[in-house]
């Protein structure tokens, strides 16, 4: 069926003028707290490589981004002045050796007033002639200082604008659960390749094929890590052989759609049942927790509950031989999960604002013992969440173990054998709502068997 009648497209079309209309809300609030009447978001310069005439891929900024879905348009602007339509000033230079920037078109373009500008200089022709009550915010570049603007990137209106994000509008749902459909779609052919005796790389090629996304479309590089690479928590090799004996696969890798992410974690055994059967552990235990979510909860709670559940599942499996509240206790779940439950997630694949008590400033502290958690806030409906237990076998927090206390809780020949797998990490995505939550991974993975 045509695009312009598709039920996503129609879905799209209905729900971007609401969001437009929070994002406005959300910035006038800002602004009058923060003693500013104007608000100029720069979309991102690019970036050259040193002494080259290469530029790195372009990413749109996020503040940007969530007031149009634009990613092709470094030196754009949005100009907002509550109570007036949004101006996009868009560049598009006129370059025969690179293609600019298309020209919008669809369900979002009517909401904006729209100014194409040949030129970067051109953009403050399009702009008020006094921007002194304005705020700016993006990277800073050559021509910005006489534009006569009050403040760059001023911390508190920043802040409140961050705070405001966690909480997703209906329209970026629709985007979030698109992007987890293409994901899992590429999840999918990545788990086939891996079947089929596929190198990292030929998993990797082979989930971007199935997503339609070039790598840099990608909201974060994808982590595909055969055998022992799976402890490394953010591998970034692509083996393009695969290893002489391939045990097992540990895939973490999302998609986007509108600008927004999908950020999704499997792991599978080849062959070893055992293994096989800890991954399923791993799964229960991280629906278990999944079933925990629901608005009013502490996320903080979340991560200490995550540490018990994984000391039953070590000690089931052999793994430790303490009891779970010793094993919590004592650090030794964190040899096995030293990293966070999960984080806030939207335009950015770690999203903005995961520490913030409040819109007017101070931050939630980390449990003590959890230096990596991203997310401490009370989870509010429209927040979306990871959900991502994990057990590894990771050299260095071993040795650490088997120099103290926490040696006498591990069983050593067991966690030998498992070594050769390197981890297991289980992640979905989940959308808060005042009753439960929505799996968007696993309703992705369901609609498309
Ligand atoms: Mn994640």
């Amino acid at each position: 069926m045509p695009e312009a009648e598709s039920p996503r497209t129609h879905e799209l079309a209905s729900t971007f003028g609401p969001h437009l209309a929070t994002v406005e809300k959300r910035a006038a609030t800002a602004l009058a707290a923060s003693g500013f009447s104007g608000l100029l978001v720069h979309s991102g310069a690019l970036l050259d490589v040193f002494q080259d005439d290469r530029t790195y891929p372009f990413q749109a900024n996020a503040p940007f981004k969530v007031w149009a879905p634009v990613d092709d348009a470094p030196d754009s602007f949005v100009w907002f002045s509550p109570g007036a339509r949004p101006r996009l000033v868009l560049n598009q230079p006129r370059d025969y050796w690179y293609k600019s920037a298309r020209t919008p078109v669809g369900y979002w373009v009517d909401h904006f007033d729209i100014r194409p500008v040949p030129e970067r200089a051109a953009a403050r022709a399009e702009l008020p002639g006094d921007l002194t009550g304005a705020a700016y915010i993006g990277e800073p570049f050559a021509e910005l200082a006489a534009w006569g603007l009050k403040a760059m990137n001023p911390s508190g209106l920043v802040r409140r604008l961050d705070y405001a994000r966690a909480a997703k509008t209906a329209y970026e749902l629709a985007c979030l659960r698109e992007a987890s459909r293409v994901g899992t779609a590429g999840h999918r052919a990545a788990a086939h390749a891996f079947r089929a005796g596929a190198s990292e790389f030929e998993i990797e090629l082979a989930f971007l094929e199935a997503c339609g996304l070039r790598e840099q479309e990608l909201p974060y590089n994808p982590i595909i890590a055969l055998n022992e690479a799976g402890a490394v928590l953010h591998y970034q090799l692509l083996g393009k052989r695969p290893p002489p004996e391939v045990y097992s696969l540990l895939i973490d890798a999302g998609a986007q759609s509108g600008g927004y992410a999908s950020d999704i974690t499997r792991t599978y055994s080849l062959e070893d049942a055992d293994f096989a059967a800890l991954i399923e552990r791993v799964d229960q235990m991280q629906l278990a927790l999944c079933a925990g979510i629901r608005a009013g909860v502490d996320w903080r709670d979340v991560q200490l509950r995550a540490h018990a559940l994984t000391a039953g599942v070590l000690r089931d499996a052999d793994i430790i031989s303490c009891g779970v509240e010793e094993a919590v206790a004592s650090g030794t779940t964190r040899v096995f999960l030293p990293h966070g439950i999960g984080h806030l997630l939207g335009l950015e694949v770690h999203d903005v604002g995961g520490f913030m008590r409040s819109p007017e400033g101070g931050d939630i502290p980390r449990p003590d013992g959890h230096p990596y958690l991203r997310l401490t806030r009370v989870l509010e409906e429209g927040f979306v969440v990871t959900m991502e237990p994990g057990i590894y076998f990771i050299d260095q927090l071993l040795e650490e173990a088997r120099a103290d206390k926490r040696a006498a809780h591990i069983n050593w020949s067991r966690v030998g054998a498992l070594s050769k797998f390197g981890g297991i990490r289980i992640e979905d995505d989940l959308a808060v709502t005042r009753v439960g939550c929505e799996n968007l991974t696993r309703d992705a993975f369901a609609a498309n068997p």
